[in-house]
């Protein structure tokens, strides 16, 4: 591959040598940038010096280098996936035409719109997770936070440039924007509705990242399809890196899950909130919660936003060149469910606006496949309890099931019901009181938070005492 630039102010593979007036437009983002990364980045951490890694080529295989790194001096860049020789639309109007190296005309807005959409949640996830480094459960957690956020950065990166390259003015106001909005604010919130959510604790923080940023998988692979080809090289590298934030995700609620399996075992009861441990029921409430949430990132059930983004070619389906049908769709139908008297049933519609659907559909069974891991955990321990991905109606805020009042287990339920039981399907005030008072930072390498069992292995060949972020 074309090397990464790494002389230049902004570490690239664009060749921003060859376009000064881009890279003098990013050049002049950069301070915004860090600015915003500096008061709302990880808050109490700047200047520790942390073992990252950061992207060198963008070859599948080593394409990251690890080394002690403050963040504010992290290179964040901008680095595209290798091109395609000859790539093809490969589905919706413009199916079989080459890739466009350019933006469509027609298609401008609605491109622009996906791109900012996906840009806003970057940023905004580094402001949910901003305090979470001063309650770490231990250095290696600590690092694999700030892992993330980096890289989250770096996505934020990734579209700003899109919107710089090819959206002339509109583009720079909106990158200006893409740092003005917070997540949470009431007058400037951030576009989608997990990412104004709080993330108040680490528990919260494993299953964003197993939930959120799997929503996020499921929409760059739909965006990696894409007819526009900066776009989809871009998301892909993207992919690149999401894995190990789903990584961190799993395995951490992995950890969770397993502790409390320990504690009940060593002590001989269900009552593992006496040792200092985050039982199964609560843990359950939680994911109910971050599931149901980033259920509703996918949009609504039927939609002619999806349907016109797939037409225009400019958002596939989840490996949508896999797929073996006429990739257009235009008399194809697709199984929805809907709420039918009082029951939910497949109803069958017409494929092109389900997409939003058909992707959650794909989306909800990569999570089941990590409930079901976290499941073999409870089991190995001889426990007779199983975590499970509540109904898709339950808790909806977007979409036909919004504002339904559905139990976990897919019954309609009255208001009075749902009040009454919702401290069984919901976290409460009081879990999140609870689990706040476990979180208190374990600084020392090697020790781990009495709530949270220590990682397999460590980072990149590391232990797991090594010392991840030094704070002395
Ligand atoms: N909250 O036809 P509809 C990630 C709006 S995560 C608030 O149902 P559409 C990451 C919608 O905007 C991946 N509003 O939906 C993870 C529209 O508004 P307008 C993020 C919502 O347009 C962790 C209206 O409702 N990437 O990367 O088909 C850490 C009706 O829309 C929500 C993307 O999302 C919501 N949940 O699809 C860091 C990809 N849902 O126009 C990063 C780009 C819908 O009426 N975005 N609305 O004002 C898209 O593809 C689409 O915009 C969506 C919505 C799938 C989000
Ligand atoms: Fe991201
Ligand atoms: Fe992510």
């Amino acid at each position: 591959m074309a090397g990464i630039d790494y002389i230049s102010k902004i570490p690239n593979n664009v060749d921003l040598t060859s376009n000064r007036r881009l890279q003098r437009a990013l050049e002049d983002w950069q301070p915004k940038f860090l600015e915003w990364w500096q008061d709302m980045g990880p808050d109490g951490f700047q200047a520790r010096e942390t073992y990252l890694r950061t992207a060198t080529s963008v070859d599948a295989q080593g394409w990251a280098q690890f080394g002690y790194v403050k963040m504010p001096d992290y290179r964040w860049g901008i680095f595209l996936a290798d091109p395609e020789p000859d790539r093809r639309i490969a589905f919706g109007d413009y199916k079989g035409q080459p890739a466009w190296q350019d933006i469509p005309g027609e298609h401008r807005g609605a491109l622009r719109r996906l791109i900012v959409t996906q840009g806003d949640t970057e940023p905004a996830s580094v402001e949910q997770q901003r305090h979470l480094g001063r309650t770490c459960p231990s250095l290696y957690d600590l690092r694999n936070l700030f892992q993330v956020n980096v890289e989250e950065g770096r996505h934020l990166w990734a579209m700003v440039y899109l919107l710089q390259a090819y959206f002339g003015r509109d583009g720079r106001e909106e990158a200006e924007q893409l740092l003005q909005r917070r997540s949470g604010d009431r007058d400037k919130p951030r576009i989608l509705g997990a990412f104004n959510e709080r993330t108040p604790d680490w528990l919260a923080y494993f299953m964003f990242t197993f939930f959120t940023d799997r929503d996020g998988k499921y929409q760059l692979a739909s965006l990696a399809e894409s007819g526009f080809d900066p776009l989809s090289r871009t998301c892909r590298f993207m992919l690149t890196e999401e894995a190990h934030h789903m990584f961190v995700g799993e395995t951490g609620v992995g950890r969770v899950v397993q502790r409390a399996c320990e504690i009940m075992r060593e002590h001989k009861t269900d009552d593992v909130r006496k040792h200092g441990g985050i039982d199964l029921p609560m843990l359950q409430r939680y994911l109910n919660f971050h599931y149901s949430v980033s259920l509703d990132l996918f949009g609504s059930e039927v939609s002619t936003n999806a349907a016109n983004f797939y037409t225009a070619g400019l958002k596939g389906r989840f490996e949508e060149t896999k797929k073996d049908d006429d990739h257009q769709l235009k008399s194809a139908t697709y199984p929805v469910i809907a709420l039918n008297g009082d029951a939910f049933a497949k109803r069958d519609e017409p494929a092109l606006p389900s997409l939003n659907e058909r992707l959650r559909d794909d989306y909800v069974v990569d999570c089941d496949r990590g409930v079901q891991r976290w499941n073999q955990v409870i089991k190995r321990h001889g426990i007779d309890v199983e975590l499970t991905l509540p109904h898709r109606a339950f808790h909806r805020a977007i979409g036909a099931f919004a504002g339904l009042r559905v139990s976990p287990d897919g019954r309609v339920v009255s208001q009075a019901d749902w009040e009454a039981r919702r401290a069984e399907w919901l976290p409460t005030p009081e879990d999140e009181a609870y689990v706040a008072s476990l979180m208190k930072p374990v600084v020392e390498p090697g020790k781990f938070a009495g709530w949270i069992a220590p990682p397999a292995r460590g980072i990149n060949g590391q232990p797991v005492d090594f010392e991840y972020v030094r704070l002395g």
